[in-house]
């Protein structure tokens, strides 16, 4: 298919690279590491290759996360922002911007936001799971009640939020212990981001912020598998489930959240993501440079779907929820 978006897609700056050495094995990282950092050479040659027509580019992991220092955080998040401003500008017709925040600080993360969308023209933000505040050890999930006047922001400014994994801090990785196989993308990923992605569902957030869009990479992080047990296990026992929200987290799932293919290649999974959000809310997504674009593009251009449905997921799905232009 050609015209492709894509928008799980990463580059790295000096500050962040090395976020992203440990996931791989030092011969693979010379190779992953010249592709993080290029953005106008081999990536556009493959872009070109294999139909994508744009990249919606986003810092590494965990990068601005992993920052304590809020101001310290602030200063990264702005200096990654700049340079990825200047790249998209560079070449405007292939690129667009999700924007990195300073979490750390809900009121710092809002102003670099509402920088980024209205100065700089980026279409949404990308924040790598729970950030650390103040100390390593310490944490924030953002559904507490401190990033709610950052959502409102969020909501008004009408971009869409892509909550990206991380791994969990090893003091809450103790069920992975003699098995680090398991960490990072194989699992710990999707299993970290999942449960910061039901805990938004169920604190109410959607409920006061309805027009909020989340979008989850990796076939949606294994929820559409899991969301009808999380709405009817025990289905049986009166007021079974006990938290803030007003409605089931399914709804909330399919109301407030896109997904999107980045490195799960999978037409099972697809085909069942598809029967639980509906196809107007995936889109197709590489994950490059840690997947690689030639494996995501050759299997969804011919994957077991109709034309209508690719056009959707390949192309038109994202040109809506971005406001692109066709
Ligand atoms: C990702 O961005 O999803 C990712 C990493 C590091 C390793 C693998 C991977 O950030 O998929
Ligand atoms: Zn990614």
């Amino acid at each position: 298919m050609q015209g492709k978006i894509a928008l799980e897609e990463h580059f790295a700056i000096d500050d962040t690279l090395m976020d992203s050495k440990g996931f791989f094995p030092d011969d693979v990282w010379v190779e992953v590491r010249a592709r993080v950092l290029d953005i106008h050479g081999r990536r556009v040659r493959l872009m070109d290759e294999f139909g994508i027509e744009t990249m919606v580019l986003s810092l590494n992991a965990p990068a601005i996360q992993a920052i304590p220092d809020a101001k310290k955080a602030n200063d990264i998040a702005r200096k990654a922002n700049d340079y990825l401003a200047d790249a998209v500008r560079k070449q405007p017709d292939r690129f667009r911007a999700l924007a990195a925040l300073p979490l750390q600080d809900p009121d710092l993360a809002a102003k670099e936001l509402q920088r980024c969308v209205k100065d700089l023209g980026m279409v949404g933000a990308l924040a790598n799971g729970f950030s650390q505040v103040g100390d390593t050890n310490t944490i924030a999930y953002y559904d507490q009640k401190q990033y709610w006047p950052f959502w409102a922001v969020q909501e008004q400014l009408d971009v869409p939020f892509y909550l990206h994994p991380r791994n969990p801090l090893p003091q809450h990785a103790k069920i992975y212990e003699g098995h680090g196989w398991l960490l990072g993308p194989t699992w710990a990923f999707g299993q970290e981001t999942a449960v910061h992605a039901l805990r938004l569902m169920g604190s109410g957030l959607f409920d006061q912020y309805p027009k909020l869009q989340i979008i989850l990479g990796h076939m949606g992080e294994n929820l559409p598998f899991g969301m009808w047990r999380v709405d009817n296990t025990n289905g049986w026992i009166p007021n079974r489930h006990n938290y803030p929200a007003k409605k089931k987290i399914g709804h909330y799932f399919q109301n407030n959240f896109h997904i999107t293919t980045s490195g799960n290649f999978s037409t099972p999974a697809l085909l069942s993501t598809m029967m639980v959000v509906g196809s107007d809310r995936i889109m197709f997504s590489t994950d490059w440079p840690f997947e690689n674009i030639d494996h995501a593009a050759k299997w969804f251009d011919v994957a077991t779907i109709s034309e209508s449905d690719r056009q959707k997921i390949g192309r038109t799905n994202a040109l809506r929820l971005f406001k692109l232009k066709s």
